[in-house]
This record gives C-alpha cells, sequence and structure tokens, in this order.
C-alpha cells in the first residue's frame, strides 16, 4: 500500500514538475527583471548531459547532469562538464549566427546564468518567462526541474517556487534542442533555416498572489453602427482570485471607469464606449487600458477597431479594405540571424511602409512580439501564421494537439493587438480528408480562442489546363479564400500570367498569399535570364497587370518574400548558396528592381482602393 501510495505521489511530483504555468500575458507591463545577456553555454550534439551511458534520462541529482553544478568538490573530483566566460552566447538570438561553428548546428545547447534575486514582495509569485527558445526546451534553477515546453515561436513560463529561488547564487540552466523530428510542428521539411537557441527574451516576473493573468477586449462583433457608442466586450482571466474581488477597466482618456464581480477564473465584460476614435492603417489610434484588481493592476495600450467579411468583401471599421502587404521572415538578413527587437521590427515594418504595404503576412510561424506591437502602433495590418507547413503529420492526434497549443499561445499572446486582423492555421498543406478535418479543427479552435478575428490558411492552386482553380475543401472553412500562385517562376515563364484564367469555388474574398521569383540582387542580365533582377521586374510587371483583371472580390496580396532569408534547400551554388533570394530586398539590404515595380502598384492602390 505504502509504495503504492509513493508511486503516485512520484508520479504526481513529475506531472507538477512538467506543468507549464498559465500564460502570463503582456509581461512588460509587471515588475520584470531580465536575465537577458550572455550566457554560458556548452554544445552536446550527443545530449551526454541529459542522458546517461544507457541513454536514459538522467535523476535529478545525478553529479554528471549538466543541471547541476559543474564545480569539482575537490582538486580529485572528477567533472567532465564545465560551464565558462570563454563560452557565452548573447540571449535573445539565434545561436547560429553568433559563432562561426554554429552555422550549420541542429541540436542540443545548454545554457547556464547565474543570478541574484530578491522578490519584491515576499508573499508574491516569481514566473520565469521564455519569449521563445527553438524547439525544445527543458529548464532547470538550482538543480530542480522547472518544466518543458515545446514550439519554437510561442512564449511559455513556469512558476518559480519559493523552496527553489535564493537571494544569492541562482544557477539557472536551461536546454534548448532544435533537432528537427517528422511529429513536430515544424515537421522536418520546411523552405527556411531552422535557427536554434533562446531567440527571445528571459525574464522573472513577478505577480501578486492573486492577479490579473490576462485580459481582452474588442468591439462586439457586428455591433459598430457609428463612432459613439460603441459596444466593448471581452473577459479578464485571474488567478488566485477569491469571490470577495472586483475587477476595474479604465480608460482614462475616454473618461471610462467599470468595476465587475469576480465570479469564477474568467470574468467577461461589456460595456460600451461613448465615442472613440477607431483603429486604422490611417488613423492608428491606441488607448490606454488599465485593468486592476485588489492587489494588482496591469495597462497596456489597445486600439478598437472591427474586421469581418460582408459577401464579397473584407470591411475594417465596416469599409471595404483592400490589403497591400508582403510576406516577411523573421530574419535580419544583413546579420544573417533572426529578427527579435523592437529596433528589427522597426526596421522590417518600415521598409515594409516604403514598399506601400499596409498590411503584412508574417510566415511561417508567430514572430516575436514587438512586429504586432510596432505593427499597432505604425498602423499595419497584420496576417499572424502558426507552422502547420506542407508535410505535417496529418494523422497524429498528437501532433494535431502540438499546433493547437501553438495556436492558443500564439493568441493568447496577442489577443490585444488590433494591428492582427487574420489567424492563419497553416501554409500550403496538401489537399485531403484527412488534412482538412485536421485543418478546420484548428480553425474551430481558432474561432473558440477568438471570435473577433477572421481566420485563413494559405492554400494552393488546383492547375487545369486552361484553367487555374481555387477549389480546395478547406475553402469551405476559412473567411477568406487565401492562396500561394507562382505563375511565372515554377510554371512557364511569366507571360503566362496574360492567358491566366481563375475559377473560385467560393464566393468569399479571396487572398493572393504568396506570389515570386527569384534573382540575386546585383546580378543583371535581360528580361528572360533567371536569376536576374530583370526577370524579377518583368514576373512583377507581369503578375500586376494580371491582378489588375481579377474579379471583385480580390481583397489583397501578401508578394513572397520583402527580404532574402536562409534557406538550406536552395543549393544552386552561382544564385543561391543556401539562400532563398526571392526578396525584394537583397541580402546587403538593396532594393531590387522589382521593389519598385510593387510599390507603383501598391501607391496607385492606396490612392484608389
Ligand atoms: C512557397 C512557400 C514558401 C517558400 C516559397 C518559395 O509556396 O509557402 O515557404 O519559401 O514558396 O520560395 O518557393
Amino acid at each position: 500500500m505504502k509504495s503504492l501510495y509513493l508511486t503516485i505521489i512520484t508520479t504526481l511530483a513529475c506531472i507538477i514538475v512538467y506543468a507549464q504555468a498559465p500564460l502570463i500575458t503582456n509581461v512588460n507591463a509587471r515588475k520584470t527583471t531580465s536575465l537577458n545577456g550572455k550566457w554560458q553555454y556548452i554544445i552536446d550534439p550527443y545530449g551526454t548531459g541529459f542522458y546517461d551511458y544507457r541513454f536514459m534520462e538522467r535523476k535529478e541529482n545525478d553529479r554528471e547532469a549538466y543541471w547541476n553544478s559543474d564545480e569539482p568538490t575537490s582538486k580529485t573530483d572528477r567533472k567532465e562538464h564545465k560551464f565558462t566566460d570563454e563560452y557565452t552566447l548573447q540571449v535573445p538570438g539565434d545561436w547560429n549566427s553568433q559563432a562561426e561553428k554554429f552555422l550549420y548546428y541542429e541540436g542540443i545547447v545548454w545554457y547556464k546564468k547565474s543570478f541574484d534575486f530578491t522578490k519584491t514582495n515576499p508573499a508574491g509569485k516569481v514566473y520565469l518567462y521564455f519569449g521563445a527558445a527553438n524547439y525544445e526546451t527543458d529548464v532547470y534553477l538550482n538543480g530542480k526541474k522547472l518544466g518543458k515546453h515545446k514550439g519554437g515561436f510561442t512564449p511559455f513560463n513556469f512558476e518559480v517556487p519559493d523552496s527553489v529561488l535564493k537571494a544569492t547564487g541562482n544557477y539557472l540552466v536551461v536546454k534548448v534542442d532544435n533537432t528537427r523530428h517528422k511529429d513536430e510542428v515544424p515537421t522536418v521539411n520546411t523552405d527556411w533555416w531552422n535557427y536554434g537557441g533562446i531567440t527571445r527574451d528571459v525574464y522573472l516576473v513577478e505577480t501578486p498572489p492573486a492577479f490579473i493573468q490576462d485580459f481582452t477586449l474588442h468591439i462586439q462583433k457586428g455591433a459598430l453602427k457609428s463612432t459613439k457608442n460603441i459596444p466593448v466586450e471581452g473577459w479578464v482571466n485571474c488567478t488566485n482570485w477569491q469571490s470577495t474581488h472586483e475587477v476595474t477597466i479604465e480608460i482614462p482618456e475616454l473618461k471610462i471607469k467599470k468595476t465587475f464581480p469576480v465570479t469564477g477564473e474568467r470574468v467577461a465584460v461589456r460595456f460600451n464606449l461613448p465615442t472613440a476614435q477607431l483603429w486604422s492603417p490611417q488613423t492608428p489610434k491606441l488607448y490606454n487600458v488599465v485593468v486592476s484588481t485588489g492587489a494588482d493592476r496591469v495597462e497596456d495600450k489597445i486600439g478598437f477597431r472591427t474586421i469581418e467579411v460582408a459577401g464579397k468583401q473584407v470591411l475594417l471599421n465596416g469599409k471595404p479594405l483592400f490589403m497591400r502587404g508582403i510576406c516577411i521572415h523573421e530574419e535580419i538578413s544583413q546579420q544573417v540571424r533572426r529578427a527579435y527587437s523592437k529596433q528589427d521590427a522597426l526596421q522590417l515594418l518600415g521598409q515594409a511602409k516604403e514598399l506601400g504595404c499596409n498590411m503584412v503576412r508574417l510566415a511561417h510561424y508567430p514572430h516575436n512580439e514587438n512586429m504586432a506591437r510596432t505593427a499597432d502602433s505604425l498602423g499595419i495590418l497584420v496576417w499572424s501564421e502558426i507552422p502547420v507547413y506542407w508535410t505535417i503529420d496529418f494523422t497524429s492526434t498528437e501532433v494535431f494537439n502540438k499546433a493547437r497549443t501553438q495556436l492558443t499561445e500564439m493568441i493568447t499572446r496577442d489577443n490585444n493587438r488590433a494591428s492582427i486582423i487574420i489567424w492563419s492555421v497553416g501554409n500550403e498543406t496538401p489537399v485531403n480528408p484527412v488534412r482538412t478535418k485536421f485543418m478546420s479543427n484548428l480553425i474551430s479552435a481558432a474561432r473558440s480562442l477568438d471570435s473577433s478575428r477572421l481566420v485563413s490558411a494559405a492554400l494552393e492552386v488546383n492547375y487545369q489546363p486552361g484553367v487555374n482553380k481555387i477549389d480546395d475543401p478547406l475553402g469551405e472553412y476559412v473567411d477568406i479564400v487565401a492562396f500561394n500562385e507562382y505563375l511565372g517562376w515554377y510554371a512557364g515563364l511569366p507571360d503566362k500570367c496574360r492567358t491566366a484564367n481563375w475559377e473560385f469555388a467560393y464566393n468569399k474574398p479571396f487572398f493572393i498569399s504568396e506570389t515570386g521569383a527569384e534573382t540575386l540582387g546585383g546580378f543583371h542580365g535581360d528580361s528572360l535570364t533567371r536569376w536576374s533582377e530583370e526577370y524579377q521586374e518583368w514576373y512583377y510587371r507581369e503578375q500586376v497587370t494580371m491582378f489588375k483583371r481579377m474579379p471583385d472580390n480580390f481583397a489583397g496580396l501578401s508578394p513572397w518574400i520583402l527580404c532574402d532569408f536562409r534557406s538550406p534547400r536552395r543549393n544552386n551554388q552561382t544564385f543561391q548558396e543556401g539562400w532563398n533570394n526571392k526578396g525584394l530586398i537583397d541580402q546587403q539590404g538593396q532594393k531590387k528592381k522589382a521593389f519598385y515595380v510593387l510599390k507603383a502598384y501598391y501607391d496607385e492602390k492606396g490612392l484608389n482602393p
């Protein structure tokens, strides 16, 4: 009996150790201590710090485990791992761009950070928050496992128990493994480089014992009649609240102060804004919103707008919208690294603005939080996507759950960003009933998490003799039918656009989520010469002419892509050398000729949307 009891306790302990705490959003509005900066590291391609010589996971107190001290206890003591200041990586940052030996490295790297920490409020809680780490992360503090997370592009946090945290000499060890696997999301096969590491910010976040974990506010669907008496709704999620608590929402600029009783973990809120300036690309107005209860108070800057589909049109604040978009990878090409900072966001979104864009498609995974926040303040609409890309294992429930977790983390983090108008559940997935079920279930999940935005996915074209059909059965489930087409690059020459016939199975707005041609910046020839800037320029000219004769449910486009990006699939040693060069801006940051063709189209569209 006793041993059964012990087994249950041990099993429970394991579950508790692995349980990720509910995601805290808007962390920068809280008391945080940054753990960014230099972290020591050990490259561990064989996983020796994690597995013993029988390839069994090491026990928590195993001296050889890399999460335990690397200090020999005497001069005769043997320690086969040692972190030193000679080997450090910058956090946030991918490891591949930080030393030549990491250029193509995929596998395990151990990170170590030492820190001192005293809680501001002795009764409060402390969470260890990661903006993202790619892909699988195991976190240990002072030899105790705090938890594990999978998914390379979404945030996660673990509660740090008082029993583990020390005032001085904390020893934080993080194992990051970016090995690709068939049953992960994304899977082994992508057209981008698998940058590894702790790629986004790391913070200790302090909260009161009972706190506001998360909240959202948006204009009620279908309820916007004018800029007077605007009905807004949302909810506030609470952790450890008592029923005696109340939650207050204030928007000082609009003289709003509303109080709601706490009736459970989630408090639904509804009220009217007597008047407000709506958020839009022309007027990206953000209001300071303060949510408070008992001892907790958080603030965020929120824009109010509506996005909906009416018949064949997409309406932003009730008015027809044409999306002048561009796709973006989360990469700063000139420095061959992942983008992560506000500065990076300003660079990428600034380039999109120069191109005449009012929208960006953040491909093919959730980008760092600075992107959507910067888009909010610059007035750029956003398509945000999870990496359900190409050949995911659609037959597996586990894979579905992984995709749904990433979708949930993406939506939870960015629910208050007015710029985000479309959640995308994937890209170019093969047409078959199992995939359609998988994807339509993801669409339902997105809608149940957030009914205020549109849901889509980038589909493929069904090319038939004489006609290009948009008839993927998933079109039934999405709000906007989006598809990728490369007429003139993967199929024929750009003049193919002149005779292209398009047939749409759905009476919904459609969006060209990709189109593009590859060129090596600075390489010139005539327009028939592949890889030349002139070929890409010709491609865009023909495409633009074709766009101009698209039917009236054409709601916009996001060509592929703003900047050249690394891709190990691209092995033409003269023109690619491990890069996908379909960018309108080249690896050195120079605009290619085609940039100006698209810009001219966008400038014209901007004047006459
Ligand atoms: C696509 C993919 C994108 C690729 C692009 C290309 O359709 O969605 O990830 O990078 O084509 O360059 O072929």
